[in-house]
C-alpha cells in the first residue's frame, strides 16, 4: 500500500470509529475530526497562491444556479453567482454560498464502508469498516448477479430523488432494461411537486412544469407556492421580483396560502384560505370571469352574437358559444361552474366573497395574468382538482404561450451516448421484461396515471405485496426521513441489503450495509438540464473545483463501475459507457449542429463556460394565433395540427375544461374520489379527505428560504441566516396563533406535543398571530436522528421531532401526491 493510501484508510478508519456515533450516543465524538480537510492529494494538486475559478451549479436546491468557485492552493473558499449563467445572472440566494460547508463537513463519509452489525435500528452502532472500492463493487455486483440467475432481478431497485440529467439519473432507464428489473429507477416525484404536472397533464396535456414570463406579466396569482421561499428557480426569481414590483405598471400579486408566509407579506391581496380548499376559490375566479365577461376571447372564444349569457345557476346552450383553443367551456359551465358562486366559495373557503370578486375583477381586467400554484393546493387528496380549477384560469386569461405567460421547458440538444443498451439485452433481460410489477405498483391498475409512488414502496415490501426486495440502492433521497410515515422505512431497510450513496451519514446511511459516498458536488462532474425556466433550451456542467478530498466518487461512475461487473452483454455495455466523462464527451457532441448564444460547441467550451444555452423560446401564442419561431421572428402562423403536436398535448388539441386525459381512467376516479364518471373530466370542487378524523388542528411543514431539501440539516448556517423567523441555530419553532395555543394553556415558548392518528412528536412554540388560528406551521427543516452533528442537535433535546413521523401515508389518487399537509392533529403542552 502506498503511503498516500494508507493515509487514507487511516483516516478513513478514525473517521469509522466516530460515524457510529451519529446513530448512537450522539455526534460530539467526530469533533476531531473537523481539520482533516486538506488531504495531501488537493494540497499537491495546485500551485501555491494562485486562485481558480471554475463553472458549477449549485446543489441547494432546483434552481440550478451557476456558480463561479474559487480555489486557492486547493482550498476552496469562495462561490459566487456566475454573471454568464442566465439563472445566476452573477447573484445567489443565501443558501448558494454555503456550499463550502457541504464540502468540508467534518461529518462526511471519508470512502467506502461496510457495516459490520448485522441488526440495524436508530440506536444500532453500524459498526463501519473501510473496504476498497473494488470489493465494494465486486460484492455488490456479485449480488445482483445471484439475483440475475435465480430469476429476482426485480427484487433489486433504484430510489432516487435529485437527479440532474444524463450522467446521473438518466443512467437508470439502460440499467432497469439491461438488468431486468422494472424497479430502476423509483424517483421520489410523488414525494415532491407532482401534482402541478398533473393537472397541466389533465388540461393542455403537458405533464411537466411550467417556464414562466414572469417579468411581463401584470398580475399573478400565486396559490400554495413558496414564490419568494422556494419556488424554481428560487434565485432567478428574486431577481425577476424587483423587476416586477418595480416596473411600470408593477405586477400585481395575490397569494393564496394557509398561513402568513414572506410571499403574502410582500404580496398586494392574499386570501387566507382553509387547507385544501384551493379548488373552490379558482372555481369562483372562473364564475365571476364568466359572468363578468372577462374572459378572453381571442384564445377561448365567445358567443356567436357577441351577447354574453353567463348568469350564475343557469345553463347555456352549447351551440351559441364557439371556442377556440379550448374544449369543453359550455359543458364545465353548465355541469360545474354556474353554482359556483363568490358567496358559495366564501362558504367553503371561510375567504369573504368580497375579497374574491376583488381578486377575480382584478385578474379578468389585467393582461397579462398568470396563476401558478405548487405543493399547497395539490399536497390533498383533491390536489388534481384543485390544480386544474387553477390552471383553468390561464386558460382564461389567454396567458398560455404568450408574452407574461406559461410555456414548456425545450430540452438541450444532446447527441447520443456511446452505446445502445438494446443491442445488449441478454436473455435474462428479456425475459424480465413487463414480468413484474414495480415494487411502489406505480403504472399499474392500482396507481394508473402514476410514473412513481415512492411512499408506497416500503408499504408494500413490508405487507410482501406485490413481493418483497432483497436490494436497493438510494441516490440523493432519504426517505426513511422524508416521507410520509417515515418509520416505515425503517422496517423495510432493516430487512434488506441497503447501498446508500450520500456523501453524509444520514439516516439512510444508518441502515445501509454499504456505503458508497458521492464526491459533493464541487469535487464532481455531472450535467444538468435545466428545470423548466424560461422555456428556451439550456443545459449546465458542474466541473469539479479540485480533486476529490476523500476517497469519493461521482454516482454515475459507481452504477458504470458495478455494470461493468454484470455478466454477460451488460458488462459490455457498461464498458462501452466507460466513465461519467466519456459519456458527457459523447452527449456534447450534439453542441456542435447547435452551438450555444455563448459559443459553447463541444465539451471542452461547456466545461469553460460552464452552460449551454440558445434562446429564443421557439413559440408563441398571440392574441389567439400561434407563431413559431423562423430564425428572425415569430413569423410563422402556426396550423392546428402543429399546436396540438408541438404545444397543446390534448386529445383535442386544445385546452380541455373537460379531460379526455381523465375521462379515460373514469371508471378509476369514480370508484377513488366518488365522482360520477361522466364529470370526472371537468375542472370541478373535490371535498379533502383530511386524515386525523376529529382533531381540530392542521399541520403544515412547508419549506423555508433556508431550507436546502433534506441537505440543509447539518448546516447551523442556513438556520441561523433565518433565526427571527424559525428559531435556533439548530431547532425550528412550531408556529402558533396564540389564541390557539391560550386556549390550549400553552404560552410562548413553551415545549408542546403534536398527537396525530400515527403518534407524537414534540416542538417548542412560536406565537405567530397572523397565521389562520386553526392551521399550525413547522417549518420543514430539523427532527433529524443522523445526518451529522448539528443536525442532531449535538445532544440537546431533538426537538422538533420529525414531521413525517407523525404524517399518514395518502395520496392523491390521481397525481400519487402524498398529502402532507392534509393530515390533522392536537396539541397539548407536553
Ligand atoms: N428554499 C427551498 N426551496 C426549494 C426547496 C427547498 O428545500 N428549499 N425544494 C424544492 C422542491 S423539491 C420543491 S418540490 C419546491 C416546492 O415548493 P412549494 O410548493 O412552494 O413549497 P412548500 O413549502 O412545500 O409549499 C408551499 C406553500 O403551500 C402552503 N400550503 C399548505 N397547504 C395549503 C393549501 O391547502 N392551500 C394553499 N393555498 N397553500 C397551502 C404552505 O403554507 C406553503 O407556504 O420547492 C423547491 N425549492
Ligand atoms: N414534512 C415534509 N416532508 C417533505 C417535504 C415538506 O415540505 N414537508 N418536502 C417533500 C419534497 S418537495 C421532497 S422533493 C422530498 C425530498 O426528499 P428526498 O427525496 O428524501 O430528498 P432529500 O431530503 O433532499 O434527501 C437528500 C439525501 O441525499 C443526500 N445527499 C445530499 N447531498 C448529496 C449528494 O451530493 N449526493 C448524493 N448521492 N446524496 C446526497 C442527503 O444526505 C440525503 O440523505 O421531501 C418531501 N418531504
Ligand atoms: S436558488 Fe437554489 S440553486 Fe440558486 S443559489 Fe439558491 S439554493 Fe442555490
Ligand atoms: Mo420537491
Amino acid at each position: 500500500m502506498n503511503v498516500l493510501k494508507a493515509l487514507m484508510t487511516r483516516r478513513r478508519f478514525l473517521q469509522v470509529s466516530g460515524a457510529a456515533g451519529v446513530a448512537g450516543a450522539g455526534a460530539a465524538k467526530l469533533v476531531g475530526f473537523t481539520a482533516a480537510t486538506s488531504t495531501p492529494k488537493t494540497a499537491g494538486a495546485q500551485a501555491r497562491g494562485q486562485t481558480r475559478v471554475t463553472k458549477n451549479i449549485c446543489h441547494q436546491c432546483p434552481a440550478r444556479c451557476g456558480i463561479n468557485v474559487y480555489t486557492t492552493n486547493g482550498r476552496v473558499h469562495a462561490i459566487y453567482g456566475d454573471p454568464g449563467n442566465p439563472i445566476a445572472n452573477g447573484k445567489l440566494c443565501p443558501k448558494g454560498h454555503l456550499g463550502t460547508y457541504f464540502l468540508y463537513d467534518p461529518d462526511r463519509f471519508k470512502g467506502p464502508m461496510r457495516r459490520t452489525n448485522p441488526r440495524k435500528g436508530r440506536n444500532e452502532d453500524p459498526g463501519w469498516e473501510p473496504i476498497t472500492w473494488e470489493q465494494a463493487y465486486d460484492e455488490i455486483a456479485g449480488r445482483i448477479n445471484e439475483l440475475r440467475k435465480n430469476g429476482e432481478s426485480h427484487k433489486f431497485a433504484h430510489f432516487y430523488g435529485r437527479g440532474w440529467g444524463p450522467s446521473d439519473a438518466g443512467l437508470y432507464g439502460a440499467w432497469g432494461q439491461l438488468i431486468g428489473t422494472p424497479n430502476s429507477a423509483i424517483g421520489h416525484a410523488s414525494m415532491c411537486a407532482e401534482g402541478s404536472k398533473r393537472a397541466k397533464a389533465a388540461t393542455d396535456g403537458n405533464n411537466s412544469y411550467n417556464a414562466y414570463d414572469y417579468r411581463n406579466t401584470n398580475c399573478m396569482l400565486i396559490f400554495g407556492a413558496g414564490f419568494l421561499e422556494a419556488f424554481r428557480p428560487y434565485n432567478k426569481i428574486m431577481q425577476d421580483w424587483g423587476h416586477m414590483r418595480s416596473k411600470s405598471p408593477k405586477t400585481r400579486v395575490t397569494t393564496i396560502d394557509v398561513r402568513m408566509n414572506p410571499t403574502m407579506a410582500a404580496s398586494d391581496r392574499y386570501l387566507m384560505t382553509k387547507p385544501g380548499t384551493d379548488g373552490a376559490i379558482a372555481l369562483a375566479i372562473a364564475h365571476l370571469m364568466l359572468t363578468e365577461g372577462l374572459w378572453e376571447k381571442d384564445f377561448v372564444g365567445d358567443f356567436r352574437d357577441g351577447r354574453n349569457r353567463f348568469r350564475a345557476g343557469q345553463t347555456v346552450r352549447a351551440f351559441e358559444f364557439e371556442e377556440k383553443w379550448t374544449h369543453g367551456l359550455v359543458d364545465w359551465w353548465n355541469n360545474e361552474l354556474k353554482d359556483r358562486t363568490p358567496s358559495w366559495a366564501e362558504s367553503v373557503t371561510g375567504v369573504p366573497a368580497r375579497e374574491i370578486i376583488e381578486v377575480a375583477r382584478e385578474f379578468g381586467t389585467t393582461r397579462p395574468a398568470m396563476a401558478i400554484m405548487e405543493r399547497g393546493p395539490t399536497a390533498h387528496t383533491n390536489g388534481v382538482y384543485n390544480g386544474m380549477a387553477i390552471h383553468a384560469l390561464n386558460a382564461l386569461s389567454g396567458c398560455m404561450f404568450a408574452k407574461g405567460g406559461l410555456f414548456y421547458q425545450m430540452g438541450p440538444s444532446y447527441g447520443p451516448g456511446p452505446a445502445n443498451p438494446a443491442d445488449y439485452m441478454d436473455d435474462i433481460a428479456n425475459e424480465m421484461r413487463g414480468k413484474y410489477p414495480r415494487i411502489d405498483m406505480a403504472r399499474t391498475e392500482r396507481w394508473p396515471f402514476t410514473a412513481h409512488m415512492m411512499q408506497e414502496s416500503a408499504r408494500n415490501h413490508n405487507a410482501g405485496d406485490p413481493y418483497k426486495l432483497k436490494m436497493a440502492m438510494f441516490f440523493s433521497t432519504n426517505p426513511i426521513w422524508t416521507a410520509p410515515d417515515a418509520p416505515e422505512w425503517e422496517k423495510m431497510l432493516s430487512e434488506i441489503f441497503v447501498i446508500d450513496t450520500s456523501p453524509f451519514p444520514g439516516e439512510t446511511a444508518m441502515f445501509a450495509d454499504i456505503v458508497l459516498p458521492e464526491s459533493t458536488y464541487l469535487e464532481r462532474l455531472q450535467d444538468s438540464p435545466t428545470y423548466p425556466f424560461e422555456g428556451w433550451p439550456m443545459t449546465a456542467l458542474r466541473v469539479p473545483a479540485i480533486d476529490p478530498i476523500y476517497d469519493t466518487t461521482e454516482f454515475g461512475n459507481m452504477m458504470i463501475e458495478i455494470g461493468k461487473r454484470i455478466e454477460g452483454p451488460t458488462g459490455e455495455y457498461y464498458r462501452r459507457i466507460d466513465s461519467v466523462e466519456n459519456l458527457l464527451r459523447h452527449i456534447a457532441r450534439g453542441f456542435a449542429d447547435n452551438p450555444g448564444d455563448n459559443g459553447v460547441n463541444d465539451f471542452e467550451s461547456w466545461k469553460e463556460k460552464g452552460v449551454w444555452y440558445r434562446k429564443p423560446y421557439h413559440w408563441r401564442q398571440h392574441r389567439g394565433v400561434f407563431y413559431e419561431w423562423d430564425g428572425e421572428g415569430y413569423n410563422r402562423v402556426m396550423s392546428e395540427e402543429e399546436v396540438k403536436e408541438k404545444l397543446i398535448k390534448t386529445a383535442s388539441g386544445k385546452f380541455e375544461f373537460k379531460s379526455s386525459h381523465l375521462e379515460g381512467h373514469a371508471d378509476y376516479i369514480q370508484r377513488e374520489l366518488g365522482i360520477p364518471s361522466a364529470r370526472v373530466g371537468y375542472p370541478q370542487w373535490v371535498e379533502p379527505k383530511h386524515t386525523g378524523g376529529n382533531r381540530p388542528l392542521h399541520f403544515v411543514t412547508p419549506k423555508t428560504p433556508l431550507t436546502a431539501e433534506g441537505r440543509s440539516g447539518n448546516i447551523p448556517h442556513a438556520i441561523a441566516i433565518q433565526q427571527p423567523i424559525v428559531g435556533g441555530n439548530d431547532r425550528t419553532y412550531l408556529e402558533v396563533h396564540p389564541q390557539t395555543a391560550r386556549d390550549r394553556g400553552i404560552r410562548d415558548g413553551d415545549r408542546v406535543r403534536i398527537r396525530s392518528d400515527l403518534g407524537t412528536i414534540e416542538a417548542y412554540v412560536r406565537f405567530v398571530p397572523q397565521h389562520r388560528p386553526d392551521t399550525i406551521v413547522l417549518p420543514y427543516e430539523h427532527g433529524h436522528w443522523a445526518q451529522g452533528r448539528w443536525a442532531t442537535g449535538q445532544g440537546r433535546d431533538r426537538t422538533p421531532g420529525n414531521p413525517n413521523e407523525i404524517t399518514a401515508n395518502v395520496s392523491d389518487p390521481i397525481s400519487g401526491l402524498a398529502c402532507y399537509y392534509t393530515g390533522k392533529v392536537d396539541l397539548e403542552r407536553a
